[in-house]
């Protein structure tokens, strides 16, 4: 089901406007440049929908048997030392799954230049409010004992997550707001409202999910997030709850563009968020951008 043209003639004038002249500055010159946390050229729609981005990666494997407060993970990062330290975001996997089940994004995220850490939960029962604790936990330890902590800005935290490691990211977000972006993807949670989060949420939602519904979790989580700095909401067509497990353009194109938004306060990605996307392969989309 789309609903893309309606979006297209309203932007009608802006277009005619552009067209009619005037001088129109190059973007991401100088305002861009005074960003100290900017990675990477100035980015394409072609860049954050190719299969890699513009950093070499490398990863490294932490054992369980190494960390506390969750069950150990891989760490994907940049290997380019020279621009100084990345943001970083923590992902958790749904019920029953291990990182594998997510592990296309931790190649796909870094190269964009962000450090990822991919976690193994404690046990694979564990419930939202667990998850939520252990990516905060793997948010410590990378930033505090990994052996990539020097590579990692402490300040510019995101989480993110699947089924019920979405709605752990969103219980992350609620205890530790000093995070710069959440990204839940098809979240499951039995509770229903968090106007306690005040970080950049971004929500994904399969339209055709029926583990976590988007009529009873995706939606009313968006709906609820009343004090989110910025919110938005991305329904995959004919999604089904598994959408994430697999690799998936649209996911990466936007999670790059929040956590390039909202960690590295990167605004050459806010053409990609604003007006609210309108791709073929969403089904429904909305936002706080203005006039959304
Ligand atoms: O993480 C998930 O896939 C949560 C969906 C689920 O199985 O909830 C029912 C207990
Ligand atoms: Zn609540």
């Amino acid at each position: 089901m789309k609903k893309n043209l309606v979006r297209k003639l309203k932007m009608l004038p802006a277009i005619v406007a552009l067209a009619g002249g005037g001088a129109l500055v190059a973007p991401g010159t100088a305002a861009a440049a005074d960003n100290p946390y900017e990675r990477g050229p100035d980015p394409t729609e072609q860049l954050i929908e190719s299969a890699r981005g513009p950093f070499a990666t490398a990863q490294t494997r932490v054992s369980s048997l190494s960390v506390t407060g969750f069950g150990g993970g891989v760490i994907y990062y940049p290997t380019d030392t020279s621009q100084g330290t990345f943001g970083a975001v923590a992902i958790s996997p749904g019920f029953t799954a291990d990182w594998t089940s997510l592990d296309w994004l931790g190649p796909r995220l870094a190269s964009h230049g962000f450090v990822v850490i991919g976690i193994d939960t404690i046990t694979r029962l564990d419930q939202p409010d667990s998850r939520g604790r252990q990516l905060l936990a793997a948010l410590d330890y990378l930033t505090q004992r990994s052996s990539v902590r020097s590579r990692v800005d402490a300040s510019r935290l995101a989480v993110a997550g699947h089924s019920m490691g979405g709605g752990g990211s969103l219980e992350a977000a609620k205890s530790r707001t000093s995070l710069k972006a959440a990204i839940p993807l098809a979240p499951w949670n039995l509770d229903k409202t968090w106007p306690e989060v005040v970080t950049p949420t971004m929500i994904f939602g399969g339209e055709l999910d029926t583990v976590a519904p988007v009529s009873t979790h995706a939606i009313p989580f968006y709906n609820s997030l009343t004090n989110a700095r910025e919110k938005a909401y991305l329904e995959i067509d004919n999604g089904s709850h598994f959408f994430p497990n697999v690799s998936n353009t649209l996911v990466a194109k936007y999670m790059i563009s929040w956590l390039k938004r909202y960690v590295d306060n990167d605004t050459r990605y806010e053409q990609f968020l604003c007006p609210v996307p309108d791709d073929r392969g969403l089904s429904d989309s909305r936002g706080t951008c203005p006039g959304s």
